[in-house]
């Protein structure tokens, strides 16, 4: 019987090892820069000083949102359609953000992608102020 029990003190030991194992795994890499956990954040100009808007879904038009976080910085108030510059994920589901320069639902016109964890710091001026749309994806590669 001593056997048994001292068994199951292990196994217990294990199974909490294995729990806080999983929550130090998952923080660091899902809590991106200036991003909260769970979300797909787009900012008005760098992501350090600008005002931010933050998504937890799929958004077919940014026409109707503004940068209304983190509203002491520079852009807030203003419209996320046309009017991003940095990109930040930290989606906890491993999902990519998929920006388009289109509007609506058939993704038109892909404009870039950042992967779960990364972020983009006042992207390449081809492709600043230029998305509309955000999608939600997996496993497509070639993002930030
Ligand atoms: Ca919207």
């Amino acid at each position: 019987m001593r056997t048994g029990k001292r068994w199951a003190a292990i196994t217990g030991l294990a199974t909490m090892a294995a729990s806080a194992g999983l929550l130090l795994g998952t923080s660091p890499a899902s809590a991106d820069i200036n991003c909260k956990s769970g979300y797909h954040c787009v900012f008005y100009a760098g992501l350090y000083d600008s005002a931010r808007h933050s998504y937890f879904n799929n958004d077919t038009d940014f026409r109707n949102d503004t940068f209304n976080e983190l509203t002491g910085r520079y852009g807030a108030g203003q419209t996320v359609h046309n009017n991003t510059w940095s990109f930040s994920n930290s989606s906890t589901s491993g999902y990519e953000s998929h920006y388009y320069t289109g509007i609506g639902s058939d993704w038109g016109g892909h404009l870039l992608c950042v992967e779960p964890g990364s972020e983009v710091n006042s992207v390449h001026p081809d492709l600043r102020n230029r998305a509309s749309s955000l999608r939600l994806m997996k496993n497509s590669g070639n993002c930030y």
